[in-house]
């Protein structure tokens, strides 16, 4: 019988829900080769029986092999899906098309009595998307759904001694599949291992441990709660615990007088063996209290903040298929770079990630496998969430979840599930939790009244609305009245979202940062999200690059949605992860004065003695003195302060700067000796003014000097350098967030009437960009005057059929250093639009491009208007396409703000700071910012014609409208006169 449209969870066969242990019982791995073979449709639904090839004696010599654990889209049978909020199928609860792929899979292998002799053997599935039916030796065992849920069946009484045939039918959609509308792929396949575990006679069926501390005294307990067999004796060598119970009437709170506190910066783990005389198990315990008071989220007795990500498990090549290597590589790129806390967004991670996340310090907030967002596009009408029919499934998630993950002490909050709506059977898995396991918080952002939930969760809030939660209360609680309000408002505030890192962004993390500096309420929050999604793929002439949806030609995608991460899907960090560092420093440093600067210990429990301040000077970029000077002891939330010496610094004409970098004296577990944890500078000179020397060359037909003018004023050769422009340009290819509205925009918001928060109503920037042509300015030289030793040339630019444009002038004057070219940009007409960049684009010849470039200005890595925390003043060196990011899709991308020199080869330029001009920033690109518009991947690029230098004196904010709020007003680009001067030596 097919369990296609059953809302129920599975059969009664499963056995019910207990930890992933670490046991000396038998295990026997059924991972490996498989038999497969794939169907376009369930082929048992006309049968009433099972179908023939889970019988013994099925030939499955003309099938294919898959490898356990994998998903069959990504090893060449069919293919993945991506949708977002929308269900790839229709809407009709519990239903699911006849067109579902079915994967058959079969495995044969030997079983012995003596596996487990005298107990029991269980046949554990860790992961399976959508639905497996099992069938053992033709008998079937039973079925189950919750694709990233364990499930057990005993099937002692259905293995024979020897040779024995497992059949697993897997359908990728099930009534199951409306409770899994996550945003990623829909990948199904048997994902995760499989494996037989032996069950011996008065073995331990579960474990539940839990390490309490108390943060004033230090005194702790263990509370073990064991289930199966007696007596159990409980190991703790390192706190002298052997404690013997002979039954559950014994079972006992063991009381500790002092004992080491776990917590993500001190992640300290105690060995714990609790055991039978049949079996041991093993566990890594730590000890820590997790509690609310008011509306403070406490562990260990100090704020907890999080500074998290939300974490998919997402590899190009695997998918959802766990590899310890690669999640430990994650888990140490985000400790490197400031992130201590993880969202398991939206569905319960491999077990072992939680291990390593014990064990490397990360405060964790588990998620149930549960997301009904598709019907909120219908007014969340027959939302599973909320109907009685669904409560089981409901239930059975929360339970397999807290059961298989609740001895970690990683774990500080249970969350629900994701964008369901809300309802019932959601508030019932909140009461069940709360029976369970009343160690932990509950969280659910979509209990907007705060009725089943124990903190106020919030996504992609504007920096508005959140600084009214936590203060001034000047707008209305999100879509609740005044009096849930007043009750959401009592609770720990957490963004359980925020910061969307689609693309080139997200803009504006150190507000959100400040936002939590300055209200205690507000407990952090969690990035969305770690990693792009994209998968491996090769294009039709063999070019790789990383898939999004609509690449395996899906009907119903949501396209570029899911390459939103922090890392590339490659595993590059971007920029902004770069950015988010900076902004999380555990120490930060503020200069009070002199050579005084504050330092604060922002961190929960460490304090700063493993930490050392390494400081130096640079003149133009170059080192010239360096020191190391200790950091004040400082206990977490303490300031203090720091001298740096400065004394015997020569006079030089120079550009000078001190660099201040707190770094670990040692390696960390996650890195290396020195680690930079964060970075301050200060300029101790300015550059000395540059005026033009008078030159001697005069004009010899087009040439002046060295260089070649065409009859309109453009540039053709400077020395050896063939160039053309430059060319006034206001376009940039526009970013997802310039493209996507998710939320309002500020660009035409009337604060009185949106509570300061941008106008919904708003088209997204790019939008309004296009509709004013300012990708396609149209150019009119209005004069070209030589004078003695140079040229003024005035350009006006204009879209076709607008009224306003600018007007640049630039002026040309060979002098001793060299060809100095200044330019001034002018607005005029009636602009009402924000502006992406002004600025002027120079050809160059495209062999350029193969060349390192070395500049002295603001790196190492591309920064903006609201994403500027990371970048520093210094002397940095790259491969030309090293500068841009290969984003998801192509977009804006390298603008490097501050230049002061650039050298390319044989082009060496200069950037003069005169004051009120400032220096312009600088981009390097194989393609124009118009080529790079619209295209949906890197390798549609249309061939190089050359290499660009785009010199802007700025450009507009990052911001993160591609969901949530737009570049905040104070970072915006309005129309406004500009001007910068280079000097080509
Ligand atoms: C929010 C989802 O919770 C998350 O899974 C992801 O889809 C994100 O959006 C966008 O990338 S929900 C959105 C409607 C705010």
């Amino acid at each position: 019988m097919t369990h296609l449209g059953d809302p129920t969870p599975g059969s009664d066969t499963r056995l019910p829900p207990r930890a992933w242990l670490r046991s000396d019982a038998p295990v026997q791995s059924l991972d490996g080769d498989w038999a497969f073979l794939l169907h376009d449709a369930d082929p048992g639904d006309d049968l009433d029986g099972p179908p023939p090839f889970a019988a013994v004696d099925a030939d499955a010599s003309g099938w294919d092999r898959i490898p356990v654990p994998s998903h069959w889209g990504l090893r060449g049978h069919g293919h993945p899906t991506y949708t977002n909020i929308r269900y790839p199928f229709p809407l009709d609860p519990p239903h699911v098309p006849d067109a579902n792929p079915t994967g058959d899979h079969r495995r044969v292998f030997e079983w012995h009595p003596d596996f487990c002799a005298g107990g029991r053997t269980l046949l554990r599935f860790e992961g399976v998307e959508s639905l497996a039916t099992v069938w053992l030796n033709g008998t079937e065992i039973g079925w189950f759904t919750g694709s990233r849920l364990m499930t057990e069946f005993d099937v002692t009484d259905h293995l024979v001694d020897g040779e024995n045939v497992l059949a697993v039918r897997v359908h990728q959609w099930s009534a199951a599949s409306y409770l899994e509308d996550q945003d990623q792929w829909w990948l199904p396949g048997i994902f995760r291992s499989v494996s037989l575990q032996g069950r011996p006679a008065n073995g331990l069926d579960d474990v539940f441990v839990r390490g309490d501390r108390d943060p004033a005294t230090g005194a702790g307990t263990l509370d073990v709660r064991p289930r199966g067999g007696w007596p159990v004796t409980v190991r703790v060598p390192e706190l002298g615990i052997d404690e013997t119970w002979a039954d559950a009437t014994e079972v006992a709170m063991l009381p500790l007088d002092a004992v080491d506190a776990w917590t993500a910066e001190t992640p300290r783990l105690y060995d714990v063996e609790v055991s039978t005389e049949a079996e041991t198990v093993r566990l890594r315990v730590g000890f820590r209290r997790i509690e609310i008071i008011g509306d403070r989220l406490l562990a260990d007795g100090r704020p907890l903040i999080f500074r998290g990500v939300n974490r998919h498990e997402t590899d190009p090549d695997r998918g959802r298929v766990f590899d310890e290597d690669y999640v430990r590589g994650e888990l140490a790129l985000m400790r490197r770079h400031n992130i201590t806390a993880i969202r398991t967004a939206h569905q319960p991670p491999h077990p072992r990630m939680l291990e390593l996340a014990d064990e490397l310090g990360f405060w964790v907030v588990l998620e149930c496998d549960l997301e009904t967002h598709g019907f909120w596009d219908v007014e969340w009408t027959g939302n599973p969430a909320d109907d009685p029919a669904w409560r089981d499934a409901c239930l059975d998630r929360v339970r397999r979840t807290v059961e298989r993950d609740k001895n970690h002490a990683s774990v500080v909050m249970w969350s629900l599930g994701n964008e369901s709506g809300t309802g019932r059977n959601l508030a019932e898995m909140a009461g069940w939790i709360r029976e369970r396991d009343d160690s932990r918080p509950i969280h659910y952002e979509g209990d907007y009244g705060g009725a089943y939930t124990d903190v106020y969760s919030r996504m992609y809030p504007t920096i508005e609305e959140v600084a009214s939660v936590c203060g001034e209360q000047t707008m209305p609680v999100h879509e609740i009245g005044p009096a849930e309000g007043a009750r959401q408002r009592a609770k720990p505030f957490v963004l359980c979202e925020f910061a969307h890192a689609m693309g080139n962004g997200p803009g504006s993390l150190a507000d959100y940062e400040a936002l939590v500096e300055q209200y205690p309420r507000l407990h952090g929050g969690f990035v969305w999200e770690w990693r792009d999604h994209g998968i491996r793929t090769r294009a039709a002439d063999g070019t790789e690059f990383f898939a999004y949806g609509g690449d395996f030609g899906e009907p119903v995608h949501d396209g570029v949605y899911l390459m939103d991460g922090l890392v590339l899907s490659d595993g590059t960090p971007s920029p902004g992860l770069g950015e988010l560092a900076a902004v999380w420093a555990p120490v930060t440093l503020e200069h009070l004065g002199e050579r005084s600067w504050r330092v604060r210990n922002r961190q929960h429990t460490l304090g700063t003695d493993h930490l050392e301040l390494h400081w130096r000077i640079e003149d133009d970029g170059i080192r010239l003195t360096d020191g190391i000077v200790a950091l004040p002891a400082l206990a977490p939330g303490e300031e203090g302060t720091v001298e740096v010496p400065l004394d015997g610094l020569p006079d030089a004409a120079t550009e000078r700067w001190l660099t201040l970098e707190v770094r670990w004296r040692d390696a960390p577990p996650w890195g290396d000796a020195g680690h930079i944890v964060s970075r301050a500078q200060r300029p101790l000179r300015a550059a000395p003014p540059c005026p033009p020397r008078r030159g001697r060359a005069t004009w010899d037909g087009d040439a002046l000097g060295e260089a070649v003018f065409d009859r309109r004023g453009g540039l053709l050769r400077w020395r050896d350098l063939d160039i053309s422009g430059p060319l006034p340009e206001l376009w940039r290819a526009p970013t997802e967030n310039d493209q996507l509205d998710g939320q309002g925009s500020y660009e035409t918001a009337d604060p009185a009437l949106t509570h300061g928060r941008g106008d919904e109503s708003t088209p997204a920037s790019s939008v309004r960009w296009l509709e004013r042509g300012l990708d396609r300015l149209q150019h009119r030289v209005l004069s070209v005057e030589r004078t003695d030793d140079g040229l003024v040339q005035r350009v006006r630019s204009m879209a076709a059929h607008s009224a306003q444009g600018i007007e640049t002038t630039f002026a040309w004057r060979l002098d001793g250093d060299g060809l100095r070219l200044h330019t001034d940009i002018r607005p005029f007409g009636p602009w009402d639009c924000t502006w992406p960049r002004v600025g002027a684009r120079i050809g160059l010849p495209g062999a350029l491009a193969d060349e390192r470039v070395e500049w002295f200005g603001t790196g190492p890595a591309e920064s903006y208007a609201d994403s500027g925390e990371a970048a520093y003043v210094g002397r940095f060196e790259a491969a030309v396409d090293d500068l841009g990011v290969a984003y998801g899709r192509p977009q804006e991308t390298g603008h490097r703000p501050g230049l002061r020199a650039l050298d390319l080869g044989p082009l060496h330029l200069r950037a003069i700071d005169a004051g009120a001009t400032g220096l312009p920033g600088f981009q390097l690109d194989r393609h124009t910012a118009q080529e790079r518009t619209g295209v949906g991947h890197a390798h549609e690029l249309p061939p190089s014609r050359g290499l660009w230098l785009y010199l802007d004196a700025a450009q507009h904010g990052l911001g993160s409208r591609a969901c949530g709020p737009d570049v905040l007003p104070r970072y915006a680009l309005w129309p406004r006169a500009v001007s910068w001067t280079v000097v080509f030596g």
